[in-house]
């Protein structure tokens, strides 16, 4: 490596203009700022409020703006997984604006410009949500305010490694140096993210909140398992389904974190005096422990989005009692932390059902993702109609001057639970021997609890399944065929299974989608004897 003397410039110098900045070093410079902006935002939100970061700001607005066929389009084709698509194509398009600002800021002021533009987009967004504050567009601001500064000074090193001055360094080792010193950007940016969530998650302490709960034994216990709940086929679920396997569906992009200490319940609109009920109260009351099926409306025919567990809990009907109703309430609507809202009939609160404030699930304080501290479980109602997770708000109205969060979003505004049932052994498209076949599976009927389930094989006649033990009309239950296959011809034979409810209606075979109130149909799968 040679350095030319000032004096003896070299050939090519001679020529006026110097090298145009690298496209590649000018998008890394970008990103570098884009990372270390969203990085910094991301620590300042730890400590305002999570939702507040630039990223989840927008993803709620596009969650609670996407149109409802995209929405099931969503959740059909990445399943639970929706949240973690949107966020990776949320993060992927900052990345690509990040890089357009590097490529403007070498060359002029519009990139710093499109920084402070696209802070402000996600401040307001931040700002805007239901349970923000005007501290909410800190994170963005902040951000943003940096990601101009350090986007200045990155775009002057590209422009360095592109001059051809001959007292700068050669352009080789400025090249070295400044990706050296992206590089250190993007670690630290990246660093810094890391550590404000974390940071964001222990300052708000709600894993310490859950951690320190013992949960008080209810006052009303629930029976023990009746056995042979479980048909004992392999590959059957538990009838209980572990917190860590129970399916979550939510428009929240970060979790809630909410302290048990600190919560409150309020009650209040068409009633006589206002309660509000804090977690010491709740705690101190009769509580019960049921074993309750949720069930989410998107479900498709076959599709997984149910689990039961064993919660705890204080029932609503008192509670609202307490308040006392007016005679022309017709409805709850019940508000999240975060602003989810959900109409539920008044009748299914105040009928007798096992309609609770749940705070245990399965022996333990809710998983903050299932609602931590206090959620709302109605038995024999879609989740999007009852089981508010983060509750902290519940007002009587009216079915016609108050609507739930997806109700103008396309789905009806009451969600009874369909009847349903669903094979799950064998699974579909299986290969099995010829022989007695274990065919088995769940249904459910919730609040009006299973009579019996029938399964057909190769569309021919309805035969009796056998039911497991009964828990409550509340929960699923499971169910078990033995198909005898052991003359049956190789090749492709088809399942389908169907249940009657308790009140004896079976199950339609009318096909519908999920959308506008729970989905119907028979289950069938196909398996191949060999
Ligand atoms: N705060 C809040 N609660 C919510 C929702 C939500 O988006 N936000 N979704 C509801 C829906 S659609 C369902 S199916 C159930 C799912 O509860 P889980 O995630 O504990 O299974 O929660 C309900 N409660
Ligand atoms: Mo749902």
């Amino acid at each position: 490596m040679t350095t030319t003397p000032p004096s003896s410039p070299p050939l090519e110098q001679t020529a006026p203009a110097a090298r145009r900045p690298s496209l590649l070093l000018a998008g890394a410079a970008g990103l570098a700022a884009g990372v270390l902006a969203l990085g910094l935002a991301e620590v300042i939100a730890g400590l305002v409020s999570p939702s507040a970061a630039p990223i989840i700001a927008l993803g709620d607005v596009v969650v609670d703006h996407v149109p409802p066929w995209l929405k099931t389009f969503a959740v059909s084709t990445f399943g639970t997984h929706d949240k973690q698509v949107l966020l990776a194509t949320a993060y992927l398009i900052a990345a690509l604006f990040s890089a357009l600002a590097g490529i403007l800021a070498v060359r002029s002021k519009a990139g710093t410009w499109l920084v402070l533009a696209l802070g402000a987009v996600a401040a307001y967004a931040a700002a805007s949500r239901p349970e923000s504050t005007a501290l909410a567009a800190l994170p963005s601001l902040l951000g943003a305010g940096v990601g101009m500064f350090v986007l200045q000074r990155l775009a002057q090193l590209v422009r360095d490694v592109a001059s051809t001055q001959p007292r700068t360094l050669p352009g080789e080792l400025a090249g070295r140096r400044a990706v050296i010193g992206l590089s250190a950007v993007v670690a630290i940016g990246a660093a810094t993210g890391v550590i404000g969530d974390w940071l964001g998650a222990r300052l708000r302490g709600a894993t310490a909140s859950r951690n320190a709960i013992k949960l008080p034994v209810p006052a009303d216990p629930a029976p023990a398992l009746p056995s042979g709940v479980n048909v004992g086929v392999k590959g059957m679920e538990p009838f209980i389904t572990p917190n860590k396997d129970f399916y979550r569906i939510d428009t929240a992009l970060s979790v809630p974190l909410l302290k048990a200490e600190s919560w409150t319940l309020k009650i209040h609109g068409m009633v006589d005096k206002e309660v509000t009920l804090t977690w010491a109260e709740l705690l101190a009351g009769a509580l019960v422990e049921r074993d309750l099926t949720l069930m989410c409306v998107s479900n498709e025919v076959g599709g997984d989005l149910t689990s039961t567990a064993r919660w705890i809990g204080m029932p609503i009907k008192p509670l609202l009692e307490r308040a006392g109703l007016s005679k022309d309430a017709d409805m709850v609507l019940s508000t999240s932390s975060d602003g989810f809202t959900a109409s539920t009939p008044l009748e299914t609160l105040t009928d007798g059902r096992d309609a609770i404030l749940a705070i245990g699930m399965n022996g333990e304080p809710l998983p903050l993702e299932h609602g931590f501290p206090v959620r709302m479980v109605v038995p024999g109602l879609y989740g999007y109609v009852s089981a508010t997770k983060w509750v902290v708000d519940l007002e009587v109205t009216r079915f016609d001057k108050a609507e739930g969060y997806w109700t103008p979003r396309g789905w009806s505004e009451r969600g009874p639970v369909k009847t349903g049932s669903r094979i799950d052994v064998p699974s579909n498209g299986h290969g099995l021997k010829a022989g007695t076949i274990a065919v088995a599976g769940i249904a459910w009927a919730e609040h009006r609890g299973i009579k019996g389930v029938q399964v057909r094989v190769d569309e021919g006649e309805w035969q009796a399944a056998t039911l497991g033990a009964e828990d409550s009309v509340d929960t699923w239950r499971q169910w078990y065929f033995a198909w005898d296959a052991t003359n049956a011809a190789s090749g492709k034979h088809t399942l389908e299974v169907r249940a009657t409810d308790g009140d004896g209606a079976t199950q339609t075979s009318d096909s519908a989608p999920p959308a506008p109130d729970g989905a119907t149909g028979w289950h069938r799968i196909s398996v191949n004897l060999s």
